[in-house]
Formats: C-alpha cells, sequence, structure tokens
C-alpha cells in the first residue's frame, strides 16, 4: 500500500540563518541526537540482516544481472562512442582554468540516445589517476554501472573500459560522470538524454542547462577542499568543535545569509563556498545563450551536476512548467521557480517571450550566481546582478509532484521495511550511514559491507531516510527508480530526493534489478567522507 503513511515525518525546515553560535548550538543537539541514535544503529543493521537473508550476494555479472539485462526491450540500433578522460585547459568565459574533463569540454559531450538501443561507449582514461562513468539514473545492468566499491573496478590511468548495455529508461533527463572520489566536482561529467522513439513531445526546441559550483583552478582543488574539511573535522561541518581557526575561512564564512537570502535548506546549505558557478560550464559574464523564436515552446532540461550547493532556478519573465522529474514525467505542475538538488533533474517547459530574458540558477543559501540567456529579439543582456523576482514566486514543492498517467508505482504493501539513518560522527568530518562510514567498509566488490541493506529480487522496498543531521542531504540509489511517497509528495518516481535537516523522507522501489547498488548522498564531499551504503540483493 504505497498509501501508507510513513512512520514518522518532520519536514519543517530548521532555523533559518543566524550567527555562528546559535547554529553551533543547535549542532550540538544534533550530535547528541546522532550519538544517541548510534547506539541503537547496531540493532538496525541486524534487523536489516535478518529481514533480508543471510544468502549469498548477487553479484554484479551474475546470472541474474544477465537475464535481466536480456529482458529489456531493445531498439536495434547501436550507439558506438569514444570518450577521453583527461585534463585540459578550458575557458569558462573570461577564466581560462586547467580541469579534469570528458573529451577536454566542461560539461563533457552530450549523449542523446534511444530506449531500447545498444549503447557501447568506451571510456579512455588519460588522467593520471584511476576513473570511472556512473550512468546517473539510468537502470541498467550492474556491472555497467561505473560505481567501484560497489559494482565495478575503476579503469587505471592508461586504462579503458567499454561500458556496454541496453539503454534501459524512461526517456528524460540524465547525466553521466565520474564516480570516484571527489571526481565529480573537477568537471568529469555530461549530459545523457534517452529519447522516446515512439512518442513525439510537442515542445518546439529543447536544451539541456547543467549547473556547477566550480572550484578546480579558481580556488582550491576538490582534493584539496576534502582535505580541509577533513582537517577542521566538525568545524566543516558547520562551525563544530572550536571553529576554524587560521583555515581558508571559506567554507562558513558568510555564506549562510548569502545573495540569495534565506536558506530553505536550514542553516547550513553547504559545507563548500565555491568562487564561481556555472550553467552549462559557462561564467554569468560570457552566458551560455539560447537561441529561439518568440512563441516557441521550449523544453528545459535542467541537470545539478554541482558537488555541494542546491540551486533555484527561475526564468526572468516567465513561468514555469514542470513536466519531469529525474527523467519521470510528472503531472504538469505551474511554478515560478523550483530547487534542484545535487543529482537532480528537472524538465521544465516555458512559452518563450520577445526578448532576452536570463536562465539563472541562484546557489541555495550561498553568494553568487549561475546564469545562462534565452534570446529571442534584439536587447541587451541581462545583469549577472540582478536577480529575477521569479526566484521569489512560487516555488516547486516535492507535496506539488505526482506521477502523469502509468507512472505510478503499483499500490503494494512493503516486504521490507528498511531504516537509513543519516549521520554525523562528531569526532571527525565523517557522515554516515545507520552509524558507518562507507570507507570503513571493504573495497571488495565481491565482498559484504557492514553496512549493507539487503533485499530479495522481487520485493517491495521501502526506505525511510531519516536525516539527524542539520544539513539537507539528496539521497541518490542507483539502479532504481522510487516512489516518494505521501506526505513528501504524492508518488513521484525520482532516484534522487533531498531529506531535508532532521527531516524523514519514505520511498518505495521494486527490486526488480539484480546486483550490487550504491545508496549516497550526492554532496561530492559527504559521500567521500562516508555517506555511502550498498544496496545488495542476496540470494
Ligand atoms: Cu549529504
Amino acid at each position: 500500500m504505497s498509501s501508507q503513511a510513513p512512520p514518522s515525518s518532520s519536514l519543517s525546515a530548521a532555523a533559518p540563518g543566524r550567527p555562528k553560535r546559535r547554529r553551533r548550538r543547535a549542532l550540538v543537539i544534533a550530535l547528541v541526537v546522532v550519538v544517541a541514535l548510534a547506539a541503537v544503529a547496531g540493532g538496525v543493521v541486524t534487523r536489516l540482516a535478518r529481514g533480508g537473508g543471510d544468502g549469498q550476494l548477487v553479484a554484479p555479472s551474475s546470472p541474474a544481472v544477465l537475464a535481466a539485462e536480456r529482458a529489456r526491450p531493445t531498439s536495434g540500433r547501436t550507439v558506438t562512442r569514444t570518450i577521453t578522460a583527461r585534463p585540459a585547459k578550458i575557458d569558462l568565459g573570461g577564466k581560462t582554468v586547467t580541469t579534469w574533463t570528458l573529451d577536454g569540454t566542461v560539461p563533457g559531450p552530450q549523449l542523446w540516445v534511444q530506449v531500447g538501443d545498444r549503447l557501447r561507449l568506451t571510456l579512455r582514461n588519460q588522467l593520471p589517476v584511476e576513473t570511472s562513468l556512473h550512468w546517473h539514473g539510468l537502470q541498467l545492468r550492474n556491472d555497467m554501472d561505473g560505481a567501484p566499491g560497489a559494482s565495478s573496478s575503476a579503469i587505471p590511468p592508461g586504462g579503458s573500459f567499454t561500458y556496454d548495455f541496453t539503454v534501459p529508461s524512461t526517456p528524460g533527463s540524465y547525466f553521466f560522470h565520474s564516480h570516484v572520489g571527489t571526481q565529480l566536482d573537477t568537471g568529469l561529467y555530461a549530459p545523457l538524454v534517452v529519447e522516446d522513439p515512439v512518442a513525439p513531445r510537442d515542445d518546439d526546441t529543447d536544451a539541456v542547462l547543467l549547473f556547477d559550483d566550480w572550484t578546480n583552478g579558481l580556488g582550491r582543488s576538490p582534493d584539496q577542499v576534502l582535505k580541509d574539511l577533513k582537517a577542521k573535522g566538525m568545524a566543516g561541518m558547520g562551525g563544530m568543535a572550536g571553529g576554524s581557526g587560521g583555515m581558508s575561512g571559506m567554507d562558513m564564512g558568510g555564506m549562510d545569509m548569502g545573495g540569495g537570502g534565506m536558506s530553505t535548506l536550514g542553516a547550513d546549505a553547504g559545507d563548500v563556498a565555491y568562487p564561481a558557478y556555472l550553467v552549462n560550464g559557462r561564467l554569468p559574464e560570457a552566458p551560455y545563450v539560447l537561441q529561439a523564436r518568440p512563441g516557441q515552446r521550449i523544453r528545459l532540461r535542467l541537470v545539478n551536476a554541482g558537488s555541494d550547493t542546491v540551486f533555484r532556478f527561475g526564468v526572468g519573465g516567465h513561468r514555469l512548467t514542470v513536466v519531469a522529474a529525474d527523467g519521470q514525467p510528472v503531472r504538469p505542475v505551474d511554478v515560478d521557480t523550483l530547487q534542484v538538488a545535487m543529482g537532480e533533474r528537472y524538465d521544465v517547459e516555458i512559452t518563450a517571450g520577445t526578448g532576452v530574458f536570463p536562465l539563472v540558477a541562484a546557489p541555495e543559501g550561498k553568494d553568487g550566481m549561475a546564469m545562462a540567456v534565452l534570446r529571442t529579439a534584439a536587447g541587451a543582456m541581462p545583469n549577472p546582478a540582478d536577480r529575477p523576482a521569479e526566484l521569489n514566486g512560487r516555488l516547486l514543492s516535492y507535496r506539488d509532484l505526482s506521477p502523469a498517467a502509468g507512472q505510478a508505482l503499483p499500490a503494494r504493501a512493503p516486504d521490507q521495511v528498511i531504516t537509513v539513518r543519516l549521520g554525523a560522527d562528531p569526532t571527525d568530518y565523517r557522515w554516515t550511514i545507520n552509524g558507518r562510514s562507507f570507507d570503513d567498509s571493504p573495497g571488495d566488490p565481491a565482498a559484504s559491507h557492514p553496512s549493507e541493506l539487503r533485499v530479495h529480487q522481487g520485493q517491495r522496498i521501502r526506505l525511510v531516510f531519516q536525516n539527524a543531521t542539520m544539513m539537507s542531504h539528496p539521497m541518490h540509489v542507483h539502479g532504481h527508480t522510487f516512489a516518494v511517497l505521501a506526505p513528501t509528495s504524492n508518488g513521484v518516481r525520482k532516484d534522487t530526493v533531498l531529506v531535508p535537516p532532521m527531516g524523514t523522507v519514505t520511498v518505495d522501489l521494486d527490486a526488480d534489478n539484480p546486483g550490487q547498488w550504491m545508496i549516497h548522498c550526492h554532496n561530492a564531499y559527504h559521500a567521500a567522507a562516508g555517506m555511502m551504503t550498498i544496496l545488495s540483493y542476496v540470494s
């Protein structure tokens, strides 16, 4: 019964941004809660193990995985590509940086495929370190998921690997990115659009707008950011434990009440203040320009490839009709603005006015702005310093979202209810799931992980994400689409959901794609610091 109410819910936002002392007290309280809950975490894991049984792990290339792949409809078409991961000098629009790229550009090359296509994409690794590509949101075969530590191995420097799978999912907006360390924050990502070969859409123009928070080459490297966060320990988690002393001061100082005003994400909208924010790899001073004609119906595919930033999107002078969430069609909803968390995608449609309009992605709770431009007539470029009124208009909430006709997860009682408690280790910059950081788990994909969540193929699984921290966490489940239950939403299908500070979000999924799948926070720094586990199919 997917209409069944979740066990608990506290969706109210935490106290809005305040001076550090206030927030520090709130964090102390949160951490006391975390420590108290940690005491029972072991019990949770034990129950899960019993619930899931003690069978063998269903390995990433096991017969069950291959059978699921063979059952996928095919188009008969094969799309063959080669992409090279390599360092390159890129122009962000007046500022040039050297970073890691896919094929020398940021974002990497857009990929458009159709449902049922066989994608054979060879990644050549010319980076000095190992890397991978993860197919974010696709319900693909497990051994092609590109998630080292769960389903596959990383590609060593100088090596290559051919991702070879049938494109499985609902037509929609996806992306692919490195799933190694903090490489997401270096620019190793690109949009992926899955098209429906049968049903034509009714829009005239279709464009991807990919948002990112950028530091590499302008500020610290992502590895340095992580090192600094770890060196600061809890200070990096929001001002705990003695403050940041002589550190860069970037992570906390002054960002709570940034240009965006009050954050809806609680007092602590992020761990990193970025020197720049980009749309399609461009700074607002030299933006990506979308050319269209007045009156055209335009589909904008919004992708947040950022590592530590939720963006609030709006179009000057336009309302938005939300038509898809995480690639899944929804009943259309009209809003002025919406938040896109890390790893989330939304398709929105607008009817283009006459003139030049800002397409704005404001980093929630942080200073700065990302902007692209819609041009349908002559006129001056928008000023990136101007914040369109739409950003303060009607804001989309998950509660507004319900699946389009035929897209709902069929009602069924869950076979297992699994608690996924999101926490923090108070002694270090370590983020946890059910009391454990992923990096104290074995790296061998064949081995069992202490925190894994065991399921059987064919089960209906209910995941209850309980956030015991003062930050929001965009939780992403690989290889599956879940239904977000009431009261958070009306069953919208997604693969990434933002769990608010101290809040609970309940989702249901069908365990219909066997293998070993990561579940993790899509904040790249939280994931790198342990907020990951495995949805582990066992026989
Ligand atoms: Cu997180």
